[in-house]
């Protein structure tokens, strides 16, 4: 099973993701994109959703009309793991198609 990352290796891969934070206790990292409209909003979720189910990791997430509210934990680990980092990181990528930063 893969484990979650360490105090520091959490943080430190937060560095390279601006926008996401730590959940208090560290259990999770969030991040809130707020596109355009709902259409962007919905574009991106399908998109971020088809390589969530490419990669079998899938986000905790929330779409009220253009917001969508996401946080990454790793449920069978019981924490951020790697994969949680890289599920950020390919959010970060499919919201810059979108304008966002
Ligand atoms: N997604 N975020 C998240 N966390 C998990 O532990 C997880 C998942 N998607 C699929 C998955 N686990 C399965 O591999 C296991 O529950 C079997």
């Amino acid at each position: 099973m893969v484990q979650p990352l360490s105090d520091q290796q959490r943080r430190e891969a937060l560095q390279t993701l601006p926008g996401w934070s730590e959940q208090p206790g560290g259990k999770a990292i969030s991040r809130r994109f707020v596109f355009g409209n709902f259409r962007e909003a919905f574009g991106f979720m399908t998109q971020v959703a088809l390589a969530a189910e490419q990669s079998d990791h899938h986000p905790d997430w929330r779409n009220v009309y253009k917001t969508v509210e996401v946080e990454l934990t790793t449920h069978d680990a019981g924490g951020v793991t790697a994969r949680d980092i890289a599920l950020a990181a390919v959010m970060d990528k499919v919201a810059r198609q979108f304008g966002l930063a």
